[in-house]
């Protein structure tokens, strides 16, 4: 009974998303830089890549290896550490293909991997933002098709790894996220149309050492005093550096640089992707 039970299981899981790659077909391998996330210090301020939905469709493929830190990593459009922010309408339909490429995983550390949309109103089923049911061990891949409801609210939401037991290791340590926009928030705050608006993934991928959530709360908070200096003058020092267990990073980067002029006002959205 057991057995029938596990193998529709297997089944259901095959025909809605979950597969093996299949033997003769070849993907697009990634080409990894060598170092992930950390850019020297300061740096400019760095975009992530956009997927914006065409046809009311958001479609990307990622992957997930190990990187040069010696933890789990996205890599997206050839490069390690990048994840895409996804721009959609409500209506729209988010499609990603997801690879596992970490190696074959211990009884402690399995490498499996998965997708969760947070914050966003969606099924919870097989094929959509299921963290239960969808796994990828190592060398499968996920489909997912997320459909955003008509009714959406606008806003920023976030998408990063789950799987139970690794999720910290993965999302935290490995920094593994990325933004979602659910665009529409102009129509209930006009003035935002006309600012020049920032997307800021904060992170705190773990270096050498040992991990101490206290110090990261701290740094994150000093870092974001950083961030918003006043036009003109310097900001605070940041207490980043490579000396801690994590490294608070933007967008990939430590203690970047966002440009702004006296006076102006930006639209940052920020998310807070520490894990
Ligand atoms: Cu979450």
């Amino acid at each position: 009974m057991f057995k029938a039970l596990w193998s529709l299981g297997v089944l259901l899981l095959a025909s809605f998303g979950v597969g093996v790659q299949p033997a003769g077909e070849t993907i697009r391998p990634p080409t990894f830089l060598p170092h992930p996330w950390v850019v020297s210090s300061p740096s400019p301020f760095p975009e992530p890549p956009v997927v914006v939905s065409t046809g009311g469709v958001a479609q990307f493929d990622l992957f997930t290896a190990i990187s040069a830190s010696g933890l789990p990593a996205f890599a997206y459009d050839g490069v390690f550490g990048v994840a895409p922010t996804v721009r959609v309408h409500p209506g729209d339909t988010i499609k990603v293909y997801y690879f596992n490429y970490l190696p074959a995983g211990t009884p402690v550390v399995m490498n499996m991997t998965n997708l969760h949309f947070h914050g966003l109103r969606v099924s919870p089923q097989l094929g959509s933002d299921d963290v239960l049911d969808m796994l990828s061990a190592p060398g499968q891949f996920l489909n997912y098709s997320v459909t955003i409801p008509a009714n959406h609210p606008p806003g920023l939401y976030w998408y990063h790894t789950h799987p139970h037991g690794e999720t910290n290791r993965q999302a935290g340590d490995g920094a593994m996220s990325g933004a979602i926009v659910v665009e529409g928030m102009q129509e209930h705050l006009p003035i935002l149309a006309s600012m020049t608006e920032r997307i800021l993934v904060i992170r705190a991928p773990l270096g050498k050492g040992k991990i101490d959530p206290t110090i990261v709360r701290r740094r994150i908070l000093r870092h974001l005093n950083a961030v918003i200096a006043p036009a003109g003058g310097q900001p605070p020092a940041c207490a980043n550096g490579l000396d801690s267990a994590h490294t608070v990073t933007v967008n990939g980067a430590v203690t970047p640089t966002i440009p702004i002029a006296p006076n102006e006002a930006q639209f940052f959205r920020v998310v807070n992707a520490t894990g």
